[in-house]
């Protein structure tokens, strides 16, 4: 290893031989640095106060040079100096730099590895059924309206000509809002049990001719089971305008029901009854499922009972007692009439996927719902 030596020869040459041997030591050193302790190690040999070289340089050269050769040494140690500082700092930098370059050495990303793909979330089938049926009747020019999930027993029950005393009002079937005793019976708040609140609401807000869909959530007290939720979701849809007959409830609907189940499927009505609705009716589709034999090979057909007809939905001509309630916005039954008509869409899905039990739907299960992915 290079150590400093007394000068004994003072011509430029010898200096110029000196010095250049002390640089090439200070590059070679300065290079086999390879960390920080090292890069400590080679400051503290060079630069130390204490036996340094450069500190050696300066009593071994210019200490102990004779008078008329300082002026010259002193300059060529006040260079070596700079030198030897710059090069110090500079091997710190590429200590700095190397560390970097030594991680980017090992930690290599392999871009032909697969990504981390983010689980990719599905439509859920009730809602998927949902979209569908409302799909069907946007075809037809009706249009989308939506509303409050909690309403009042006006909108719910009363402008829909239910009398004060109907079983469906009954804490057996409707969940009420606590602590509404205090307010006059209309205005009690409760969780709506059908989507019929908001066509109510749309006639005020919207003049005939009138034809819309709503789809939403509706709540009822029953004890969840296989075919029973208290909450689940219906699709009603309305028609207003003079001379609305039940030919064109028939038509619609059966039509709905072809674009629905295929265009193979038929309909069939039967009498029934709504507070909302005078005629009223149920509609029968063919079973989707047996083709209408009810059977399936040897074994009898269980989404239709055996019957071929599955019941899909009630409907009938608006009741003129409705339209008394909103006969200020051009509802004059005397001069319009509508149909109207309502389906749970739950019970569409668990038809139109087979599945055999509602509380599927709200459970959550990621197994059982990434199936409509
Ligand atoms: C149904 C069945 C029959 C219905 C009637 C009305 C309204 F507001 F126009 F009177 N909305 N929804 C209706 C009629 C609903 O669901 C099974």
């Amino acid at each position: 290893m290079y150590s400093v030596a007394k000068l004994t020869d003072y011509s430029a040459a010898a200096l110029d031989a000196a010095v250049r041997e002390l640089l090439s030591a200070l590059d070679a050193e300065a290079a086999t640095v390879k960390s920080d302790a090292e890069w400590k190690a080679f400051r503290d040999r060079w630069m130390a106060r204490k036996n340094g070289v450069l500190t050696l340089v300066n009593d071994l050269w210019l200490k102990a040079a004779p008078k008329d050769a300082k002026r010259d040494i002193g300059q060529r140690v006040n260079e070596l100096k700079t030198q030897v500082e710059q090069t110090v700092e500079s091997t710190q930098q590429r200590m700095q730099g190397g560390a970097s370059s030594a991680r980017l050495a090992t930690d290599r990303v392999d871009i032909t590895l697969p990504g981390i793909r983010r689980p990719v979330g599905a439509e859920h089938p009730v809602i998927k059924t949902l979209n569908e049926i409302v799909g069907v009747f946007r075809n037809l020019g009706y249009s989308v309206q939506e509303g409050p999930v909690i309403e009042t027993d006006y909108y719910n029950f009363e402008a829909l000509n239910f009398p004060p005393n109907h079983p469906a009002r009954d804490t057996q079937d409707t969940l009420f809002v606590a602590k509404q005793g205090s307010k006059p019976a209309r205005e009690r708040l409760l969780l709506r049990t059908h989507t019929s609140p908001v066509q109510v609401r749309t006639m005020e807000a919207m003049k005939p001719p009138l034809r819309i869909v709503i789809p939403g959530k509706v709540h009822r007290n029953d004890p969840p089971d296989a075919s029973h939720s208290p909450m689940f979701h219906q699709v009603e849809g309305l028609a207003v305008d003079t001379n609305i007959t039940f030919g064109d409830l028939k038509g619609t609907l059966d039509h709905a029901m072809k674009a629905l189940f295929g265009s193979s499927v038929k309909t069939h009505f039967r009498p029934s009854f709504f507070p909302f609705t005078e005629p009223s009716a149920e509609m029968m589709v063919s079973c989707f499922i047996c083709g209408g034999s009810g059977k399936r090979g040897s074994e009898p057909c269980r989404p239709c009972k055996t019957t071929g007809w599955i019941e899909i939905l009630g409907c009938g001509m608006v009741d003129p007692n409705v339209f008394e309630f909103v006969k200020g916005n051009g509802y004059d039954p005397k001069k319009v009439s509508g149909f109207a008509f309502g389906m749970g869409a739950d019970r569409i899905a668990i038809l139109k996927y087979g599945v055999d039990d509602i509380q599927l739907f709200f459970q959550g299960d990621v197994r059982f719902l990434e199936q409509w992915r």
